[in-house]
């Protein structure tokens, strides 16, 4: 039968299958062989064991659309990336790094900016428009006040999408939200369960809706870019794309090079200094990392 792991934890591999039921499997010998590790969000063959206690054995991963290593989770259509508005502040860092592994693996990525409710609404409009410009999809949400959750909808209609970001920004309260079943566990809910802040551990994924589901993740709080050469760098940063052919050299890293575009607009102020600011800081540090 074939079916799609949901979770795993502690070598167990809980699969929900063709028939709508949960069989927790465990992966044979021939997956350490092959050194196939199997992920969350994979399409799976497994053999049923027990009808009566569901379990059984994986037997092969079908072949993925894509794999990510942060979060670990494959056939992804979507990333959609929660950063707070406030507590915590935005770290447009590691939001940026973020985008460029998307952007890398090729996986579109919608941002959204969560705790609407607790930030000034100036800031919070100037966020709006940075992102935006840079071609990004934005909302604005709260999981608080229920704002947003319209809009949240139908990007994910029809669609797997990983739901990533930092600890504590509202993943699970807002994919709580969104459907009805699964209720994952929120700090809120654990403070109540005296059993201190609830995190998020486990990748899961959450069947939404027809063809719909979400994947809830582990919170971040770095981010290393790997498998990647300082320049092709400018390549993941899509609002360069519309000026970088006009630069006067082919290749042009836009840094030093006379006759940059790209540096132009960040003059006219059409590039957001904080990201053209964070491409210099990562070009450095890939060219660094290469240097050992
Ligand atoms: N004011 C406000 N608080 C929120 C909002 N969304 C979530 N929170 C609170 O923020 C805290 C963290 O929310 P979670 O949903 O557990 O955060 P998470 O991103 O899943 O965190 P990890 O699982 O640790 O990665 C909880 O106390 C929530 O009640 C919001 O829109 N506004
Ligand atoms: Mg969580
Ligand atoms: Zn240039």
């Amino acid at each position: 039968m074939q079916g799609k792991i949901i979770k795993g934890i502690a070598g167990f591999y809980y699969v929900y299958g063709e028939d709508d039921r949960l069989y927790e499997c465990k992966a044979k010998g021939i997956f350490r062989k092959d050194k196939q590790k199997p992920l969350v969000g994979d399409n799976v063959e497994i053999t049923v064991l027990d009808e009566q206690e569901q379990t059984g054995n994986l037997i092969s991963i079908l072949p993925r659309k894509n794999e990510l290593i942060r979060p670990a989770v494959a056939n992804v259509d979507q990333a959609f990336v929660i950063f707070a508005l406030e507590s915590p502040k935005p770290n447009f860092m590691l939001l940026d790094r973020f985008l460029i592994m998307m952007e890398q693996a090729a996986v579109p990525a919608v941002i959204c900016f969560n705790k609407k409710d607790l930030a000034a609404e100036e800031e919070t409009t100037a966020l709006y428009e940075t992102y935006r410009n840079c071609g990004y999809q934005v909302i604005l949400s709260s999981a608080l006040e229920k704002e947003g959750l319209d809009e949240i909808h139908e990007i994910l209609q029809g669609k797997t999408t990983v739901v990533a970001g930092p600890s504590g920004v509202g993943k699970s309260s807002l994919t709580n939200l969104l459907q009805g079943e699964v209720q994952m566990e929120t700090g809120e809910i654990s403070r109540k369960l005296k059993r201190g802040r609830h995190t998020t551990r486990h990748s899961q994924v959450i069947p939404v809706g027809k063809d719909t589901f979400l994947m809830d993740t582990p919170g971040f709080s770095s981010l290393y870019l790997t498998d990647m050469e300082e320049q092709e760098l400018k390549d993941y940063f899509p609002e360069f794309r519309k000026y970088e052919d006009a630069c006067r050299f082919q290749g042009c890293r836009h840094i030093h090079e006379p006759g940059c575009h790209v540096k132009e607009a960040l003059e006219n102020g059409e590039i957001s200094r904080i990201r053209y600011e964070d491409y210099l800081s990562l070009y450095e540090e890939l060219k660094e990392k290469r240097r050992y």
